[in-house]
């Protein structure tokens, strides 16, 4: 706590920290809601930098991608807010890590699962905004803040990897799971190639899709900006379409045990669709196509994360138990499986809904 007021102090607060407490859920970053004695509010994060290796290129993403998003919004709270440090820098070096603060947003929440589909619909809209709102930044501008993020055919690569290694000799025990990465890789690999070709445009993509990096209005629960921008990064519209379906439009928990509980629910997959194409009309005929592949393939993609992690020896992603990443590799095959059993009906909802 005093080494956090410590770091808070080089940071252009109004007032002086005199509180911070842990809070989020994240697996990657540590995220700290500060209060300043006159009751000021901000959000101090530490950057994960064994993740995120280039802080400097980080931060000045975020600093141009909020900056271009707050010369088109009425509102502050539409659009992040980085507080610098009282010499100007975007973050600041202590105890290892990289420190950064924000401007808490007022009169928000964020969810961690969609209640009803209509605050998921406003998730979609909060999104699709974002898109919108920067069709008309330079993507390549960006630095690739993980390189290959979302290149799935390097995921499959550094799978191989790992499985070669096999450090811990998990691999005997999760031959099914293996065998089901390896037999989706050609269809996992078509949005990587067809990006590569130019077939799908290079956009502004935040990567991270998840519910609860949006922020919605605490009364109307209206969508007001989106948050955890560490992976902006140029990519695929679908990469953020198809990670919101993956992460969202599912029943059960990304670690849910009981992969029974684990299914696509087709009227969050109809909402967010909805509110997605509403508020980013810019896509593609191809993109909106394509927009069941986009859930199939972040979906995939993200299962086989999980499963290399759990053979590498649990490295990446934060484990709370044994198994957990494997238990999360199950849901993601699951969820990868209805959708496979419902491809024509999240075909047929996209034409409709672009009709
Ligand atoms: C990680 O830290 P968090 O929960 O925002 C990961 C995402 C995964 C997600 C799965 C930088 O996100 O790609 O989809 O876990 N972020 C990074 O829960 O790897
Ligand atoms: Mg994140």
């Amino acid at each position: 706590m005093n080494d956090l007021i410590q770091i808070l102090s080089v940071f252009a607060l109004s007032g002086n920290a005199v509180r911070c407490e842990k809070t989020g859920e994240g697996h990657i970053n540590c995220t700290y809601l500060v209060q300043t004695d006159n009751g000021t509010k901000y959000i101090l994060q530490r950057i994960n930098t064994a993740v995120f290796k280039d802080p400097v290129g980080l931060m000045n993403n975020i600093a141009a991608v909020t900056a271009h998003i707050a010369n088109k919004v009425a509102s502050p709270r539409e659009a992040l807010h980085i507080i610098k440090t009282k010499d100007g820098q975007l973050f600041y070096t202590a105890m290892g890590s990289a420190w950064r603060v924000f401007d808490y947003v007022y009169d928000s929440i964020c969810l961690q699962s969609p209640d009803t589909a209509a605050d998921f619909y406003e998730s979609a809209v909060g999104f699709g905004t974002f898109s919108q709102q920067l069709l008309d930044f330079p993507a390549d501008s960006l630095s690739e803040t993980i390189p290959n993020f979302h290149n799935t055919p390097d995921r499959y690569r550094i799978f191989r990897e790992v499985l070669a290694r096999d450090p811990l000799g998990r691999a005997a025990g999760v031959q099914a799971e293996i065998e089901f990465m390896l037999a989706r890789e050609e269809q996992a690999s078509r949005i990587t190639r067809l990006l590569e070709n130019k077939q799908l445009p290079l956009r502004v993509t935040h990567n991270d899709t998840k519910l609860s990096n949006v922020m919605l209005d605490a009364s109307t629960h209206k969508a007001l900006c989106v948050i955890d921008l560490d992976t902006v990064m140029p990519g695929s519209a679908l990469f953020d379409y198809g990670d919101a379906i993956r992460s969202s439009a599912a029943s059960g928990r990304e670690d849910d045990r009981d992969t029974s509980r684990v299914n696509l629910r087709l009227d969050m997959f109809r909402a967010f669709t909805e509110g997605y194409l509403r508020a980013c009309p810019g896509l593609t005929e191809l993109e909106k196509e394509l927009m069941p592949l986009g859930a199939f393939t972040m979906t995939l993609e993200c299962g086989l994360r999980f499963l290399t992690d759990y053979i590498d020896g649990d490295h990446y992603f934060a484990v709370h138990r044994e198994g957990h990443n494997l238990d999360r590799c199950r849901t993601q095959m699951k969820l990868v499986t209805d959708m496979e059993d419902n491809w024509q009906q999240m075909c047929d909802i996209v034409k409709e809904l672009c009709k």
